[in-house]
């Protein structure tokens, strides 16, 4: 049985091998992205069970994805190759503050080819939480009814809805992304979000307002992520402030909210405290921004515990 299933596109993302402009840099790495295998990625590193339904093109790209997404750990059994798409990319630029702009190639994303009927039911009565994100849905304005019939699968089978709004202006506007998310938001269970996404969504930027706007939706868990301000959690009447995690370096931002997220799914699944949890998931966070590359930076579950000080750290 998987803890989590998540839907969505992953990309080769090419990273500059320096940092300033990109185009003025000659030369990229080949790494891998996508928000919803970083979550995937993030959670099997902690020891969690993750599958993640895709398609990818029937390229050497999409084999690497697939390859490396199995390297992983994950359950990739819901991942297909199609003809006639190629793999999407994506191009990092990465400032010297370890600040990024990303510059998609992915107007014929493979997973346009999947429809609503391709989910499989059985897949959902064998999970936990169904992991879902604005990215998805920004993709194709179609991709709204395959989330519809993950969210109905999902509730059919008691899993739990989880949902980033992960909102990406490159991909659609401010008023097309609200359009299409606050359909999403009264099915959610735990919503993960950072608050200037809120913003575009509800109106609300401010943490406690946008937790009793969730509430008024029935959502019962949230984190409201406020980047380097660290983040404000709400579960069964409890309100948490958790104060940011100071990174030892800040070398590339992106990934860093899928992280938080695999660390606040870990938490509860696990049933932990809603402050244990928060500065489990912000500790991630801060150790996902020390590495170049969306998903590398991601820790293992004894990566957290010697961070945290719960656990010796043996050098040689
Ligand atoms: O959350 C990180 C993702 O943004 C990154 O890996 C690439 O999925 C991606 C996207 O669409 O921006």
């Amino acid at each position: 049985m998987n803890d989590v299933i998540t839907i969505g596109e992953a990309m080769i993302a090419f990273n500059p091998s320096s940092t300033g402009p990109m185009k003025f840099v000659n030369t990229f790495e080949k790494k891998v992205g996508g928000a919803e295998l970083n979550l995937a990625i993030g959670c099997a590193r902690l020891g969690l069970k993750a599958g993640w339904i895709s398609r990818l093109g029937n390229d050497e790209f999409g084999k690497y994805i697939k390859t490396f997404a199995r390297g992983e750990g994950i359950d990739v059994s819901q991942v297909k190759f199609v003809d006639g798409y190629p793999t999407s990319l994506n191009f990092k630029e990465i400032m010297e503050d370890g600040n990024v702009r990303t510059f998609y190639y992915r107007d014929k994303s493979p997973t346009l080819s999947m429809k609503a009927e391709d989910l499989n039911d059985s897949y959902f009565q064998q999970a936990k939480i169904l992991h879902i994100t604005g990215i998805y849905a920004a993709i194709d304005p179609k991709n709204i009814e395959i989330l519809n019939r993950a969210i109905e699968l999902a509730k059919k089978h008691g899993l739990k809805i989880s949902f980033d709004p992960n909102i990406r202006l490159r991909m659609w506007s401010k008023e097309e992304a609200k359009q299409a998310l606050s359909t999403i938001l009264p099915h959610v269970d735990i919503l993960l979000a950072g608050d200037e996404e809120m913003d575009i969504i509800i109106g609300e930027k401010d943490s406690k307002a946008i937790i009793e706007k969730a509430k008024s939706f029935g959502i019962s868990y949230v984190a409201v992520k406020q980047g380097a301000k660290g983040a404000v959690g709400y579960h069964n009447g409890e309100i948490i402030e958790s104060p940011p995690i100071k990174a030892s370096k800040v070398v590339d931002t992106v990934g860093a909210g899928d992280g938080f997220n695999a660390g606040i799914l870990y938490g509860i699944l696990h049933n932990w405290t809603l402050e244990k949890t928060l500065r489990f998931a912000n500790t991630i966070g801060s150790m996902v921004v020390s590495v170049v590359g969306d998903n590398e930076g991601l820790p293992y579950y004894e990566d957290v515990q010697e961070q945290l000080g719960e656990k010796e750290r043996i050098e040689r």
